[in-house]
């Protein structure tokens, strides 16, 4: 079932390229300056949200996504060439989800918008960059530092206005065919759906100006036991949280069961299921009323309704007696209810969010004594030090001044660093000196 609205995907940005060493090299100059270009930045990896798709369906053949590295700085303070990003797409509605903590890091719901899953590294600066007064032939390039890698879930949540809940054989997808260009599979059996439906309804008239839309999600029947996860309707409430108003349909020629007990049944798993879905204003649609046997029990049921305060339509899809009614209706209270937002949405939207979100930069670090070696890890430092060659004294030099300012010296002292003690950074082994 989740075949269709989950995927896990692993996405690896570009390093970025190494610097240059390089040393000018001119006739009758023994020994030219350093003149080598920095290294291009790696590609980025970023998701947009796309229209055109529905479903994450493509994720299940594909999983592995990386953007290019960069090109290595050149001689002559030539720049090497910056990676190509690689973009994903993914349907609007698309929920980004980080592993393993399962933060929610980003919701694409609008078309065009998109999220820097993974930030390619930077390019490594070329040797011109150290040259002093005192130095004027540094031997020393930074490397390129590392793309960041992610693991992600996606998940869609279809983003439909309107829902259509009610039994199985109610009648759903037949009225999500008439009303919109979806073409649902329909059928005398129950659970035909097994699938969410999407469809735009399109009411008034464009041309004049009048025309409204709204998206309809026609989903599995639900059964007794559906919130529990019985029958097929369980995965699929979920796509219907984040719409605005349901269609509670009702068929009217079964015999077999009383349609008021069929309607409270189904509100009673919606409820067990959760309070938002509950909260949902609701239209009450009896359908098949082209039937004899619907015909007969209809005004005991639209009674029913009325004494309970809900709205209540009768419509015959196979006739479309009612349906425009119920199409306008939905269209009018549309116009009265917000936008809903699942609550990691609003958070994100009061956060600021905006088409292009990047991750923090993160220079927090531990330090921990492993079988006597002091071992310090963190986000920053890694690649503070991924960034240097170690076996360039100079590289060294810089490293050694980066982590005196991040206090990692500071923090090995009060832990009671010795000399002779052995530090570890990342792939880097250092001996602790006297001063
Ligand atoms: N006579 C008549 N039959 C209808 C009408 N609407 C639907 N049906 C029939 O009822 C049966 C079930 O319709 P569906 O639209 O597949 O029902 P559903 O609610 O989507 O069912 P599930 O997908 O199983 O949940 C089909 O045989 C339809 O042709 C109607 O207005 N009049
Ligand atoms: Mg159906």
């Amino acid at each position: 079932m989740d075949f269709f609205d989950r995927a896990n995907i692993h996405v690896q940005a570009g390093k970025g390229g190494n610097g240059s060493a390089h040393m000018r090299r001119e006739k009758f100059v023994p020994l030219g300056g350093p003149d080598g270009g920095d290294g291009g930045r790696g590609g980025s990896v970023y998701l947009e949200a796309d229209t055109a798709l529905n479903t994450l369906v493509d994720f299940h053949y594909h999983q592995k996504f990386r953007a290019e590295e960069g090109g290595m700085g050149l001689s002559n303070r030539r720049h090497g060439k910056s990676g190509a990003d690689c973009i994903i797409h993914v349907p609007a509605g698309t929920i980004v989800v980080r592993e393993p903590d399962g933060a929610v890091i980003a919701d694409l719901t609008e078309p065009g918008q998109q999220f820097m899953a993974a930030r390619g590294g930077r390019g490594g600066l070329g040797n011109t960059h150290f040259a002093t007064a005192t130095h004027q032939a540094p031997r020393e390039a930074q490397l390129g530092e590392p793309g960041e890698i992610a693991d992600l879930r996606l998940e869609l949540k279809l983003i439909a206005d309107v829902g259509l809940v009610g039994a199985p054989n109610a009648g759903k997808s037949t009225l999500l065919s008439v009303v919109t260009a979806a073409r649902p599979k329909i059928a005398d059996y129950p659970f035909t759906t097994l699938i969410p439906n999407l469809g735009v309804v399109v009411v008034g008239d464009y041309s004049r100006g009048s025309g409204e839309s709204f998206i309809m999600a026609d989903i599995p029947g639900l059964i007794e036991g559906a919130s529990q996860g019985v029958g097929l309707g369980h995965d699929f409430l979920r796509h219907i949280e984040r719409t605005r108003l349901l269609l509670h349909l009702v068929d009217g020629s079964d015999m077999e069961n009383d349609p008021w007990m069929e309607f409270e049944k189904i509100n009673s798993e919606l409820q067990a299921y959760s309070d938002d879905l509950t909260a949902l204003p609701q239209l009450a649609i009896f359908t098949k009323v082209d039937l004899p046997d619907a015909q007969t029990r209809w005004p005991e049921f639209e009674q029913k309704a009325q004494q309970n305060g809900i709205e209540v339509f009768a419509i015959s899809a196979a006739s479309s007696e009612g349906v425009q009614a119920v199409m306008y209706r939905t269209a009018e209270l549309l116009r009265t209810l917000p936008p809903r937002l699942l609550p990691e949405t609003a958070a994100f939207k009061a956060a600021g969010g905006s088409a292009v979100i990047r991750p923090q930069d993160d220079d927090r670090y531990t330090i921990t004594k492993e079988q006597g070696i002091f071992v310090v890890s963190g986000k920053k430092v890694d690649r503070v030090v991924a960034m240097t060659n170690p076996n360039n004294e100079e590289g060294m030099a810089r490293l050694e001044k980066r982590l005196s300012e991040m206090g990692v010296f500071e923090k090995l002292e009060n832990m009671g660093v010795q000399p002779g003690d052995t530090v570890r950074f990342g792939q880097i082994e250092l001996l602790w000196g006297e001063s």
